[in-house]
């Protein structure tokens, strides 16, 4: 191995390449052996260590897509509702279909999942009765939900196809065959070594996108976000580079969450049946309920949509009525009325203190950072509500959110012109994806992404059967791809004795900076939190001439280290993942998702005009970006 700047090329040959290491990637593992022909090559290449990596990194409370005995046509209605009306209901359904047996996997693998009084010696799949939280959710001891499903992909793959701790920078198409996946490239962030993969089908599901908007936390908060740091855009962006066609990137998550540990909201109310109040104590769902008529008939469901609960919040804090609280002591106290009432004193008693547990374990199993901030600041739940807001927001397609790729649907359900010939294959041929990969089709979260992950293997082994002749043609000169991987790293070593103060050089920026300068233009210009999500065209407008701006000035990263080079190559793809949303954004003259974002020249939904999918593709060849209408169907009646 040379020395740091001088890495050493490794190339490798494979059939099946997955990026990432997730709970779509997990699901694809452990499936993809199952269908693969004897002496097929499987790897699969995550930028952290599996065990601990993607979204489940810190644990779940709660496993939020199992339809038990539920019919999957009234899942599509759900999700349909709470993405404003533009889902793909033949992968909604897809997932809902299949979902459960991932939720019945985990559960043998050994993830404790609450059951019902006298059920908790059966497991789910010999009809043990889960605890609900609500309707679609049920309860689990989560803390080490990422190490058990890990363990059985790295157990079905086996260490020695597995590589962790490289990261992915772009993919490769074939050098004859046009939109033809031939491989990708990536490098190590521990050692000096780059990697060149030859693959002929290809799983892509790097997560969804943190950090492009400028976060609340700010200095030694500032690594505090809800969803996770790992999830830097490389799916959308990746994919994007190579044709493949994109659908609602629009389309955005701002999840109400607890202030500052960013703690969810589901299990405090659902399970715990808390209500949030503004500061005057008033219910703002009730008091502003008359708002969700302007959006018939999203806001009118029995549940709903989650932006519009959003949209409803946000005026409190508009009209000067924050903070919003959730009422965690009321609900606890009504909780513990109703134990005395039904068993005494005494009984209650006991009940009140496990109730107590649950509360705290919900957060110590899935955002330890927020158990944190109730022990630091001496908040006692049962006593004093906790704050909440909206955050910062994020690109997802896998919660309650939609963007991403543009994929075939599958076969015996979907219209022929969402079908070509491989479920969840995107518009590039050989490549695949799921999870929060998947457009237009949110509200899979933890389980439904894994049960994704395994419908794509299938598929994508059914693609190298009739492929099998193909051989990859990468035609890439290894050499300039090293230099163009290391630039960084050369921009630093030529500059860097330039100045005293190693941060500040006329002759480079540091990635952090200009990441800083991506949140910015996407805040201030892009309905960030600093203008309350709102935006118009004018503004967005700007933003592009600025983001062009940034781009230029990107050229001139520097890297110091290995983890700066991840650093930096991450903020290519938080660019080029910001873009497509703002592009989108711009074409889409309407405002779909009110509490998610505000276009301010045309704050309304528009069901006649705008009902239907925004899609896009850069054209590889010559990069020209298009964005375009694609119509929607209604496969379940609303
Ligand atoms: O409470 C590269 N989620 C919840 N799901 C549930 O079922 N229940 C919940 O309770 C959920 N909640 C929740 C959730 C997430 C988070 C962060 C919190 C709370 C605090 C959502 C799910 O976790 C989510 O839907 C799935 O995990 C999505 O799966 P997937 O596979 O699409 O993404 P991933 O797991 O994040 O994995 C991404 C992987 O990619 C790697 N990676 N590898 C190589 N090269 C690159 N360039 C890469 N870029 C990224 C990552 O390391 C990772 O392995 S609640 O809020 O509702
Ligand atoms: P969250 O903790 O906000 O990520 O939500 C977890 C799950 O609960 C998701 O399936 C949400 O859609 C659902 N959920 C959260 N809050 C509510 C609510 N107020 N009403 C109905 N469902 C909710």
């Amino acid at each position: 191995m040379g020395s740091f700047g001088d890495p050493d090329i490794v190339e490798v040959d494979t059939d099946v390449l997955i990026i990432g290491g997730g709970m779509a990637a997990c699901g694809c593992a452990y499936e993809i052996t199952r269908w693969a022909p004897e002496g097929t090559r499987i790897r699969l290449v995550d930028k952290a260590a599996m065990e601990r990596s993607g979204a489940v990194a810190m644990g779940l409370s709660a496993i939020n897509t199992y339809l038990g005995d539920q019919d999957p046509t009234n899942y599509v209605r759900m999700v349909s509702n709470d993405l404003m009306g533009i889902v793909r209901d033949d992968l909604v359904y897809d997932v809902g279909r299949h979902v459960d047996n991932s939720v019945h996997l985990f559960e043998e693998w050994g993830l404790p999942i609450w059951k019902q009084p006298g059920d908790e010696n059966k497991s789910l799949a010999e009809g043990g009765r889960p605890v609900r939280s609500g309707k679609w959710q049920i309860m689990v001891n989560g803390e080490s939900y990422k190490c058990i499903v890990a363990e059985a992909a790295k157990k079905a793959l086996g260490m020695d196809n597995i590589q962790e701790r490289v990261f992915i920078v772009k993919l490769v198409l074939d050098a004859e065959i046009d939109n033809r996946i031939a491989g990708a490239v990536g490098f190590s962030n521990r050692e000096d070594k780059i990697y060149v993969y030859s693959a002929k089908v290809m799983l892509l599901v790097a997560g969804g996108a943190v950090n492009i908007f400028r976060p609340r936390s700010v200095a030694e908060g500032q690594g505090r976000t809800w969803y996770p740091v790992w999830n830097a855009g490389s799916t959308y962006a990746m994919a994007a580079l190579v044709g493949a066609e994109l659908t609602m990137m629009e389309n955005r998550f701002v999840p109400t969450r607890f202030k500052d540990g960013y703690g969810p909201v589901g299990a405090w109310f659902l399970l715990f049946k808390a209500k949030a109040t503004n500061c005057r104590g008033e219910v703002y769902m009730d008091t502003n309920i008359e708002m969700l008529k302007d959006y018939p008939p999203y806001g009118l469901a029995a549940v709903p949509a989650t932006c519009l609960r959003n949209h409803l919040m946000m005026k409190e804090t508009r009209d000067g009525r924050g903070p919003i609280y959730m009422r965690t002591d009321t609900a606890l106290q009504a909780l513990a009325e109703s134990y005395e009432d039904e068993f005494g004193v005494r009984v209650a008693k006991k009940k009140i203190k496990h109730l107590e547990a649950e509360a705290w374990e919900d957060f110590l199993d899935m955002c330890v950072g927020q158990a944190g901030v109730w022990a630091g600041e001496n908040i006692e739940p049962e006593k004093v509500p906790s704050e909440l807001m909206p955050t910062e927001p994020y690109f997802l397609g896998s919660h309650a959110g939609c963007c991403g790729i543009w994929v075939s649907g599958p076969a015996d359900i979907c219209p022929e012109e969402w079908n070509w010939g491989y479920n969840r294959m995107t518009t590039v041929n050989g490549l695949f994806t799921a999870g929060d990969g998947v457009g237009a089709s949110g509200h899979k979260f933890s389980s439904g992404s894994h049960a994704e992950g395994r419908i794509a293997a299938k598929n994508m082994i059914r693609f190298l059967r009739d492929n099998a002749d193909y051989t990859p043609n990468l035609g890439l000169d290894v050499q300039a791809l090293a230099e163009e991987i290391y630039a960084p790293v050369r921009t630093f070593m030529e500059h860097k004795d330039y100045t005293t103060a190693i941060e500040v050089n006329p002759n480079y920026i540091t990635p952090n900076m200009l990441q800083h300068r991506l949140m910015k233009i996407m805040d201030e210009y892009v309905a960030g939190v600093g203008t309350a999500y709102t935006t118009n065209e004018t503004l967005m407008k700007i933003a592009v001439d600025k983001i062009a701006e940034l781009k230029i000035d990107s050229k001139k990263m520097m890297a110091r280290d290995l983890h700066e080079l991840m650093r930096a190559w991450e903020n290519y793809h938080r660019i080029l993942a910001g873009e497509a949303h703002l592009r989108h954004m711009l074409f889409r003259k309407e405002t779909r998702y009110p509490g998610f974002y505000y276009n301010m020249d045309y704050n309304f939904v528009d069901e006649e005009n705008w009902r239907c999918f925004v899609n896009s593709r850069i054209d590889p060849k010559t990069g020209e970006w298009t964005t375009f209408k694609r119509e929607h169907k209604d496969l379940v009646t609303k």
